[in-house]
């Protein structure tokens, strides 16, 4: 029960010009007694990137005329994904017969403002138009995988990441009876992914739901079915919390819930963050909002495979909070008058505070997702890499296999690329399968495959390693687990 609030206990907002924006933000700074150094970046896509991460944020078409909001929609966030014109009512209105223009219109206004996508949502058992319920349901599988391979084709290249299952869970656990599950049963999930990876295989692909964020029974439910997806080999990279939370209840085991996800190997981002409060919303309850974005931004950069946060919207004067759950609002960073919230400033300065994330290397390019793990110190005892390594050639690098974890038919190694006595700029690590494995996914490397041997190298961000130092790359692969020689070259 919400305690009664007086007036002078109330939020009030008052119309700013943006030539006070920074002040306003210094100001809320130091009231809340925030320590933000010389250094520290002024907008949170600036000082996510210097963690390795980004922030995002939804847009709608609708939103797209407001130029307020785009503004500072542009200003701050460095990942959109599109608050519905992604969606299958939106895409494929009628059997057969897609419509791109309004998800389009999305891609051009980030493309034009340097920021990137995600793409929202490919199967989900809302916003589905009517006619798919209708279609019989030996032939569902047919239409899903023709609605995935045309829309993921559509916008290959142009989204960084999907979420081609979009809120599969039921709270206890289970998956929902949806029109997809009648007619595959758990089994959609694999082909929807299949499907998707096989369109744009460079996307990072996400299941994504609410309720997750926590260690519960959902996210219970969730954990198992990502363990068997990736013991199949099935195209899973990410885990998506939307994280719709409720002041002062963001969930104690946020992290390492997360923590559990990524250390199958997968990706794991916060979607869609808002925060309600019960209105009127009065100044403690904004400063817990504070409370509670700090947070979830420093339990996002505990986690090296937390690639970023979106919230939900920009503002809170458009968003979905009011018309879902009424009496509710202000969930948003920013009030209705474009004014930065407690929420804002605690968000930024969780990114502005501590160095990078033990993951990132010195050379790791702001844009782009953390390395999967930290690097292994020059001081671990040899014994903890059951491999054999290769030495140094010419002394530029090396290159060890580990075995993290397997399962029947599958297993997740990680690579640890290491310069020798000068750096390294860019990097090549080959080997060859001794018994027919094959990878099923790989991150932080760019993979090529030729039969049994196997080629990686260096993504944008991790080629540079310094005299000593390494980066590392991982994967899943198909069959038993096995440890190659592996060589390591560098131009
Ligand atoms: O409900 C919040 C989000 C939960 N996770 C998945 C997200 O995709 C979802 O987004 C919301 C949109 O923000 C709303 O804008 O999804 C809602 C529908 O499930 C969206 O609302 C719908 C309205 O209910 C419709 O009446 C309207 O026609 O937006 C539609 C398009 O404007």
């Amino acid at each position: 029960m919400k305690p009664p609030t007086t007036g002078t206990e109330r939020h009030r907002t008052r119309a700013r010009g943006p030539a006070t924006a920074l002040a306003v933000i210094a100001a809320g700074a130091v009231a809340l007694g925030l320590a933000i150094p010389a250094h520290a970046a002024s907008t949170l896509k600036a000082a996510a990137e210097a963690r390795g991460r980004y922030f995002g944020t939804a847009l709608t078409r609708g939103d797209l005329g407001i130029s307020a909001e785009v503004n500072l929609a542009a200003a701050q966030f460095d990942m959109v994904t599109p608050g519905n014109e992604m969606k299958w009512d939106a895409t494929e209105p009628s059997k057969g017969s897609f419509n791109f223009g309004s998800g389009d219109q999305i891609v051009s206004f980030a493309q034009s403002h340097g920021m990137r996508v995600r793409g929202h949502n490919l199967v989900w058992h809302a916003q589905l138009p009517a006619w798919v319920g209708g279609v019989p349901l030996n032939q569902v599988q047919g239409v899903m995988e023709n609605h995935i391979t045309t829309e993921a084709t559509h916008y290959k290249g142009k989204v960084y990441a999907w979420d081609v299952i979009n809120e599969p869970y039921n709270e206890d656990g289970t998956l929902r009876q949806d029109v997809f599950y009648r007619a595959m049963g758990s089994g959609y999930i694999a082909a929807a992914l299949r499907a998707a990876h096989a369109a744009d295989p460079n996307a990072k692909l996400y299941i994504n739901d609410y309720n997750i964020e926590g260690i519960n029974a959902k996210s219970n439910g969730l954990y198992s079915l990502a363990q068997s997806l990736l013991s199949q080999g099935v195209p899973l990279h990410g885990i998506g919390l939307e994280s719709h939370f409720i002041v002062g209840q963001v969930p104690s085991s946020l992290q390492a819930n997360m923590e559990r996800f990524a250390a199958l190997g997968l990706d794991v981002a916060i979607t869609e963050l808002d925060d309600r409060i019960q209105m009127p919303a009065d100044s403690s309850e904004l400063q817990q909002q504070g409370t509670d974005y700090g947070r979830v931004v420093n339990a996002c950069l505990a986690v090296p495979r937390c690639v970023g946060v979106s919230q939900w919207g920009v503002d809170d004067g458009h968003t979905w909070i009011p018309g879902t759950f009424p009496g509710y609002g202000a969930p948003m960073m920013w009030d209705s008058s474009y004014q930065p919230k407690p929420a804002y400033q605690a968000a930024l300065s969780a990114l502005n505070s501590g160095t990078s994330s033990p993951s990132q290397s010195p050379s790791q390019s702001p844009s782009q997702s953390p390395t999967s793990s930290p690097s292994v110190s020059p001081s671990r005892s040899p014994s903890a890499s059951p491999s054999p390594s290769s030495s140094p050639i010419g002394g530029a690098c090396s290159a060890t296999i580990k075995t993290i974890n397997s399962w029947g038919g599958g297993f997740q190694s990680e690579v640890t690329v290491r310069a020798g006595s000068a750096p390294v700029n860019g990097w090549t690590v080959k080997w060859s399968w001794p018994g027919g494995q094959s990878i099923s996914s790989l991150w932080n490397g760019r993979q090529s495959t030729s039969g049994s041997s196997v080629t990686v190298s260096n993504e944008s961000y991790n080629g540079s390693i310094a005299a000593g130092a390494s980066t590392t790359f991982g994967f899943t692969a198909n069959g038993s687990a096995a440890t190659p020689t592996a060589t390591c070259t560098s131009p």
